[in-house]
């Protein structure tokens, strides 16, 4: 079953928007298989964002990443990853439409709430990057056919 990378940013966290966002991948039907809140290292910020290091926001990014505590999760289900990608809404929520979460909630890119994978590979580095081994629960609801 396919898996994607979410985590809350710390402007999501402040903003208390973390049980509105859990509730909202919950009630799509996806299934959550790990979570944790956290204070990412230097480290961790750079390595995520790596593929915009040479990009004038990255510094600003990392700074931001490592202000205040994130929640990371993981959830799982069919299409989770491009249907995440629909829930959380274009990178700038201005541009973003209402109904989605950065639509819903954001006004700037630079605080934009919340990150989700684009693609099958990345869902893949980025829980390995910030889950360790045990910290994802292989499993599935049993009634997920008839809970929605
Ligand atoms: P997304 O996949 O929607 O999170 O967007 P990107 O990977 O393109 O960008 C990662 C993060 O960089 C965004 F969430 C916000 C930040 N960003 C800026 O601050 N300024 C920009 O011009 C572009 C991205």
């Amino acid at each position: 079953m396919e898996k994607t990378f979410i985590m809350i940013k710390p402007d999501g966290v402040q903003r208390g928007l973390v049980g509105e966002i859990i509730g909202r991948f919950e009630r799509k039907g996806f299934t959550l298989v790990a979570l944790k809140q956290l204070a990412v290292s230097r480290e961790l910020a750079e390595k995520h964002y790596d593929v915009h290091r040479d990009k004038p926001f990255f510094g600003g990014l990392v700074e931001f990443i490592i202000s205040s505590p994130v929640v990371a999760m993981v959830w799982q289900g069919e299409g989770a990853i491009a249907s995440a990608r629909k829930l959380i809404g274009a990178t700038n929520p201005l541009s973003a439409e209402p109904g989605t979460i950065r639509g819903d909630y954001g006004i700037t890119i630079g605080r934009n709430i919340i990150h989700g994978s684009d693609a099958p590979e990345t869902a893949q580095s980025e829980i390995a990057l910030w889950f360790g081994e045990g910290e994802v629960s292989e499993w599935e609801p049993t009634l997920k056919e008839w809970l929605y």
